[in-house]
């Protein structure tokens, strides 16, 4: 007896979207959202369509390492997936990367680039990883402003031309330092008048790079991040010759296992200094950024393709007499999820405005303090929701979400990584701590959050506005009682302080948008979106002790 069920479907994953084909309505003046548009709408139908197919067909495939040729030579090479291969080539073509850097739209050209890869990124397993790093390697280049490097690399990283295009990795793992960088045993030597690089590297992402950027410590520089530098390296010489670098295995992960992320060592790899002989962690820094704002960006674009899958089966799918689609009770589970991502999209692309303005050089300094705290934060909040919402689309399906030929698993897994990558929840949320005690933080983001509600008229926005507005006072608050308690009590509500702040931004920025649209557009689905968001819970603060979280979280007396 075959089984009857027809199976989720997606069409233009652009025009199916209207969240962000709202967001974008709003945010972008009417010349621009034309002259993007037959770029999202051709990258939509492609993400629904042909990488979409491919995506299902190439399920099983996995990237493979081949060490050795045939005459007992070090090969060290790996074939990635077929995908992989499109997929490299359509973001060339579609400047996935380039958007960001030819600046056609001025403060907007962020904008364009991450819709660009929101609506990429589902559909090409997790290729973009690669393209975050290939982003940030430019990014962080051009901030060292090291006028080489940017002439042989940056040309490349942002090619539309797919025999040109380079991408690059970012080899800053290593088993002693994970996140605590500074602890990297990687050293750097002066041999012939050149540098030349040391060590092991234990989590290289996309490891199929044409060039990197890592840190090494130069011998006699002390410990730390300030005595590590950044190093540019390219990964093979003109005649593809490995730059005496090993790559020992791909490592057997829960996810993103299409991405080929190796363990390799470094025996004498030459290299050359970004930006002098110390401060590597300082100078990595504006590539983390980037690679963070992918990081939200992907979250975002993986929990509405969940959703997508999901809204689609609950058409298709009869149970009790009906559609799951006319069950209040799968409605209610799929609006909480709905609004989540909604909340994460508003946010994502605000990340993405700021660094818009950042880059164009027209930011004042407010928004350069509310990018550095919102980026963290941002990062931290959309990583959580995409576990979250993942976890809750796969129930969705049933059975049916937990097997793995129906493709759904996958998306699971993918997202785990999402809250890792780049930096996990509680590291980010230090960081979020870091970048207030930089000052102007707090207040650029009440500032923000007072210009997003001053326009509230609807009167379940201005409920809400309000509720935004007491919450950001008790973080701020907790803030300073938590500083004046001492490390422990800070660092200890860190993550639950970050989570509140995203969350309160979130929330303001969906009540603008819910205003907008109402008045724009008529549609009452940003309202609910804007309503239920604060429903799922805004403040996250808890009266909690430290003292106590040390006694729990250790499970014995000290
Ligand atoms: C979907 C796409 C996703 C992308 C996929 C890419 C795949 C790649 C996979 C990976 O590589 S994952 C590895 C990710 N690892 C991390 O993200 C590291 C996480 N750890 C941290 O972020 C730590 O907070 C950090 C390493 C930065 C702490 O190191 P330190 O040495 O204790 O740093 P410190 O002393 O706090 O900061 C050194 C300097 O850098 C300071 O500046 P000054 O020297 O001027 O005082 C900091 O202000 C600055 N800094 C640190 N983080 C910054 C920053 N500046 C700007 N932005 C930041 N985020």
């Amino acid at each position: 007896m075959p089984f009857l069920q027809s199976p989720p479907g997606l069409g233009n994953q652009y025009e199916e979207d209207f969240a962000l084909r709202s967001y974008l309505s709003r945010a972008l003046p009417a010349g621009v959202m034309a002259e993007v548009e037959p770029s999202l709408r051709f990258m939509g139908e492609r993400a629904g369509g042909e990488l979409h197919r491919l995506q299902l067909a190439d399920r099983l495939n996995e990237p493979v390492l081949t060490q050795w040729d045939a005459w007992g030579n070090r090969a060290d090479r790996v074939e990635p997936t077929a995908l992989w291969k499109r997929a490299e080539r359509l973001a060339a073509e579609q400047g996935v990367v380039a958007t960001a850097y030819e600046r056609r739209h001025g403060v907007h050209s962020r904008v364009h680039q991450f819709a660009l890869a929101y609506l990429f990124a589902p559909s090409t397993d997790m290729y973009s990883c690669p393209l975050a790093m290939t982003d940030g390697a430019a990014r962080a280049l051009i901030a060292a402003g090291n006028r080489k490097l940017i002439d042989r690399a940056v040309p490349r990283l942002t090619s539309r031309d797919p025999r040109r295009f380079w991408t690059s990795g970012q080899w800053m793992t290593e088993a002693a330092g994970g996140s605590d960088v500074g602890l990297a045993e990687t050293t750097a030597r002066q041999e012939g008048g050149r540098w030349r690089l040391y060590g092991r590297k234990w989590f290289t992402s996309a490891i199929g790079s044409q060039m990197a950027l890592t840190l090494g410590r130069p011998e006699g520089n002390p410990a730390g991040g300030r005595g590590l530098a950044l190093f540019y390296l390219e990964t093979r010489d003109a005649q593809g010759t490995p730059n005496r670098i090993l790559v020992h295995r791909l490592k057997d992960k829960l996810g993103t296992r299409k991405v080929p992320t190796a363990e390799l060592t470094l025996e004498g790899t030459a290299a050359e200094l970004v930006a002098g002989t110390g401060d590597g962690v300082r100078n990595i820094a504006p590539m983390l950024n980037i690679t963070r704002a992918w990081n939200i960006v992907t979250a975002c674009a993986l929990m509405r393709r969940g959703l997508a899958l999901a809204r689609d089966y609950a058409r298709r799918r009869f149970a009790f007499g009906a559609p799951l689609a006319e069950k209040p009770l799968h409605l209610d589970t799929l609006a909480g999820l709905q609004a989540e991502f909604l909340g994460a999209l508003h946010l994502a692309f605000f990340v993405a405005e700021l660094l818009g303005r950042s880059e164009s050089g027209v930011a004042s300094e407010e928004q350069e303090h509310l990018l550095r705290l919102v980026t963290p934060v941002a990062k931290l909040l959309t990583g959580r929701q995409a576990v979250a919402v993942l976890a809750e689309v796969i129930e969705s399906f049933g059975g049916a979400g937990y097997v793995e030929d129906t493709g759904l698993p996958v998306l699971f897994r993918d997202a785990q990584v999402l809250p890792i990558w780049e930096g996990t929840t509680n590291v980010l949320a230090l960081d979020a701590l870091r970048a207030l005690e930089a000052g102007g933080g707090m207040a650029a983001l009440k500032r923000e959050a007072g210009y997003l509600l001053q326009g509230l008229r609807e009167p379940d926005l201005v409920r809400l506005s309000a509720r935004v507005e007491n919450t950001l006072e008790q973080a701020e608050a907790w803030l300073a009682a938590a500083e004046k308690a001492g490390t422990a009590s800070l660092e200890a509500g860190a993550r639950r302080f970050a989570m509140t702040l995203g969350r309160a931004l979130s929330a303001a920025l969906l009540a603008r948008h819910a205003q907008w649209s109402l008045e724009h557009e008529r549609d009452r689905r940003a309202l609910a979106a804007a309503k239920r968001y604060a429903a799922n819970g805004v403040r996250l603060l808890a009266d909690v002790d430290a003292a106590d979280s040390r006694l729990l979280g250790r499970d014995s007396l000290d």
